[in-house]
């Protein structure tokens, strides 16, 4: 058996809570490989709306098993908070939430300098989301991070301490900022005890035994490839690798073992965070899309940038990931324009070039726009393929030729149902 992979092509937020919660009938187990509490993917259905940071989107399928791989960072605070709004829906996760020994854990301390190095940037923040993502992972790299496993042993209260002083010598290094250590910390160690009552595993063995046991398997990615921190672009990325890649080494899984992966990507396209975005959209239709499509960070509330799909750069990440079907989500949010824009190349210092720059903070770029008509209708709660506008059919089968790849799956609006699936 193998495993599949659904991921977001874009800067995140393409809608990989609504897919993965769709496909997972298909499937046994469904697996989050890298990030962390950053991520925010929402699911709406029975007219209720939850987000999830750091649990599986297949929570909300009873039967499915779930496992937070070895490549991501737990807050076991907001782990708990999930937790809590499980609790209150009546999901019994107790025998389906599998947590990998190897996940890093983020400390308090990795939240306070997440915050005091932003703090320092000025004007050339990243625009984290201050979850402790960066420093989580700088302490992973670093070989000075504690893992979920380390929660077992005896001395863990010591190893806690002692990490939590190197960072507090890190601190000083940087303006103060406002941060409640001794409160947070409180409530941190409370969580631990909870986090302690999930299965730990070595997800290792746990997911290849399942493997070979003929389960089938979803691994589930957060952030977008452009948010990657090899790929993206950088530095104004995140600390892991958010492409297929990453599910080899997050989860513990051989290359060859990789199946279908199916790339998300929205009718257009949004950032949030800073950072360069070719097709951002600055004025009046940017705001548009941003009101029509709701875009707010679903962890952090923050607007997102808006813009026009990039073909160039969904061209290098399903290079890059390997993808064997696209999903085009959100497409209602197009259906008040008579004509749309996609960027199929860019201008670089007056050659068209249809690969991306190496430096998109720094190069003299920019897209070269082609006109795709528009549908002008109300898609919102189409299911069937058959009932799409002729238009919203020729803008998918123009992305498929455009990207060479499949579109498989087009969203029509936030809920589980609203989807033609072809
Ligand atoms: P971090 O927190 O250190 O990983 O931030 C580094 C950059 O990565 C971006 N990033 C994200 N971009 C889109 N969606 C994310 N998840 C949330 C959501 C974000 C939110 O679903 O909306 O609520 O604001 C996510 N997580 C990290 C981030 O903006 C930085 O540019
Ligand atoms: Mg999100």
């Amino acid at each position: 058996m193998a495993v599949d992979v659904l991921l977001g092509l874009q800067w995140g937020d393409e809608g990989k809570g609504k897919i993965v919660d769709v496909l997972a009938p298909q499937y046994d187990i469904i697996a989050r490989f890298q990030g962390g509490p950053n991520a925010g993917h929402t699911l709406i259905f029975d007219g209720k709306k939850f987000v999830l940071h750091t649990i599986p989107s297949g929570i909300f399928r009873p039967g499915l098993l779930n496992l937070i791989g070895n490549g991501v960072v737990i807050d076991p605070i907001t782990l708990g908070k999930e937790m809590d709004k499980l609790d209150e829906a009546g999901i019994d996760y107790a025998d389906r939430l599998f947590v990998a020994r190897k996940a890093h854990l983020i400390l308090p301390s990795h939240r306070l300098l997440d915050a005091a190095r932003e703090n320092a940037k000025g004007d050339r923040k990243i625009g984290s989301t201050l979850k402790g993502i960066g420093p989580t992972y700088m302490d992973k790299t670093g070989r000075n991070g504690l893992r979920v496993g380390n929660l077992e042993a005896p001395d863990f209260r010591e190893r806690y301490e002692e990490l939590k002083e190197k960072h507090k010598q890190l601190v000083g290094l940087y303006p103060f900022v406002e941060f409640e250590l001794a409160k947070e910390e409180a409530a941190w160690f409370k969580a631990v005890e909870r986090l302690k009552k999930l299965t730990f595993v070595d997800g290792e063995y746990w997911i290849n035994d399942a493997m070979k046991a003929g389960k089938k398997i979803l691994a589930e990615g957060a952030q977008g490839s452009m948010l990657d921190i090899d790929f993206g672009t950088y530095p104004f990325v995140t600390s892991s690798n958010t492409i297929t890649a990453g599910v080899c080494t997050g989860l513990g899984i051989a290359p060859q073992q990789i199946g279908e992966v199916i790339g998300i990507t929205k009718a257009y396209c949004t950032r949030v965070g800073s950072g360069p975005f070719p097709t951002e959209l600055l004025g009046e239709t940017g705001e548009f899309l941003r009101a029509e499509g709701g875009e707010f960070g679903a962890t952090t509330g923050r607007p997102r940038r808006c813009g026009w799909i990039d073909l160039v750069q969904l061209r290098y990440t399903i290079m890059l990931n390997g993808v064997t079907q696209l999903v085009v989500t959100k497409v209602d949010v197009l259906n008040k324009f008579e004509t749309l824009k996609a960027a199929d190349a860019y201008d670089v210092a007056g050659t068209v070039s249809r690969t991306l720059p190496f430096d998109l903070v720094h190069e003299n770029y920019k897209p070269v726009y082609t006109d795709v008509k528009g549908w002008n209708a109300n898609l919102t709660s189409v299911k069937e393929e058959a009932n799409l506008p002729q238009a919203c059919l020729d803008y998918v089968t123009f992305l498929e030729e455009k990207l060479g790849t499949r579109v498989s799956m087009i969203s029509t609006g936030p809920d589980r149902e609203e989807l033609v699936v072809r």
